[in-house]
């Protein structure tokens, strides 16, 4: 391997398919199953989808964006022996507060998971007298405790990073409006102690390319590799029939991560499959989380497609960085730490 993930196990048992041969230039390739979860996954909900995995015991579990059959979205708690198929409580995650009483959201979804030291941290986008992010840690899955909500209304998209950099938490978000935003840039927030965030620093913007033009927001949690982190991260054209959601990527600087070293200026996957561009809502390619393997540099993306499934696609390490470096489109402002 050319490249190295770092402070991450080797995970032979991931969902892995080969890259198909005569696939196009871009290295990611499709899971040929997907989607790898349906509709009315659980009794009481009707579509499961921007949900977010990770490696247990041999395993996977994750934390899983239900939509209810009333509409409501919480999240719902789910095990696999392979990361591919999943099973779902019935009952949605009961959270509690530092008490221990039950301490409910009135809403919860796109839920992302990291683990740091031996705790997991689930965060996600709930209402707080408006949109705003909600985060919990456990250690056994089955007592869930409530943090402070980071940010004052309106930001709907959070992502933590696997590790305190600096001796500090930090977490990559979204401010937004209390609509669909037709706008929105990544941000990068700090604490010491996972309740005060603070030195926000810009991380980049949407730009002048079409598939991004309109708005960005981190998906999954950075993977650290020898290069700095790898960011998969949704871009958001307009069209006349709505927003498109596709998947793109960037490698973050290693010790001061609102540094964007490269932008690949290409997106990595864009709605065009039955899944991805048929659904509640149509167009959708919106990434949460990856599985990958330190050993073989393999990854997994988990993502949404069109409101309605989880899919998954494949890449590796080394076609993955080489592919953002070579088509590298990050201006002067990316390279700047973001402040101002
Ligand atoms: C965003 C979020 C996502 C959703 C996307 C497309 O604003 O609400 O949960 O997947 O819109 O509808």
């Amino acid at each position: 391997m050319k490249y190295k993930i770092l402070n991450s196990p080797a995970l032979p048992d991931m969902p892995w398919q080969e890259q198909p041969s005569g696939a196009g230039v871009i290295p990611v390739w499709r899971y040929t199953e997907n989607p790898v979860i349906g509709r009315n996954p659980v009794s009481g909900v009707a579509r499961i989808f921007n949900s977010a995995v990770v490696p247990f015991e041999g395993k996977f579990i994750g934390v899983f964006r239900g939509e209810q059959t009333n509409g409501i979205p919480f999240i719902y708690f789910g095990r696999s022996d392979d990361g591919l198929h999943w099973n779902f409580d019935e009952e949605k995650i009961r959270f509690t507060d530092g008490d221990g009483r039950e301490f409910m959201p009135p809403y919860a979804y796109d839920p992302r998971l990291v683990k740091i030291g031996d705790t997991y941290y689930a965060i996600w986008c709930q209402d707080a007298f408006g949109a705003a992010i909600g985060m919990a840690s456990t250690r056994d899955f089955r007592t869930w405790t409530r943090l402070e909500n980071p940010f004052l209304p309106f930001n709907r998209n959070a992502v933590m990073f696997p590790r305190k950099i600096g001796g500090k938490y930090v977490l990559l978000s979204r401010p937004s409006d209390s609509g669909h935003t037709p706008f929105g840039d990544i941000y990068l927030s700090e604490s010491p102690d996972l309740t005060y965030w603070g030195r926000h620093r810009h991380v980049m913007g949407k730009s002048g390319r079409w598939w991004e033009s309109v708005k960005i927001g981190a998906g999954a949690a950075p993977i650290e590799t020898s290069e700095g982190w790898l960011l998969f991260y949704h871009g958001v054209t307009g069209t006349c029939n709505g927003f498109v959601y596709s998947i793109g990527a960037a490698i973050l600087d290693i010790d001061r991560p609102s540094i964007v070293k490269y932008r690949c200026g290409t997106f990595l996957l864009t709605p065009e499959t039955w899944y991805e561009e048929r659904g509640f809502v149509p167009n959708v390619c919106f990434p949460c989380a990856t599985l990958h393997d330190a050993a073989t540099g393999r990854i997994a993306i988990y993502y949404g497609a069109a409101d309605s499934y989880v899919a998954v696609a494949f890449t590796t390490l080394d076609q993955m960085i080489d592919y953002i470096r070579e088509n590298d489109a990050a201006g002067a402002e990316e390279h700047e730490e973001g402040r101002r």
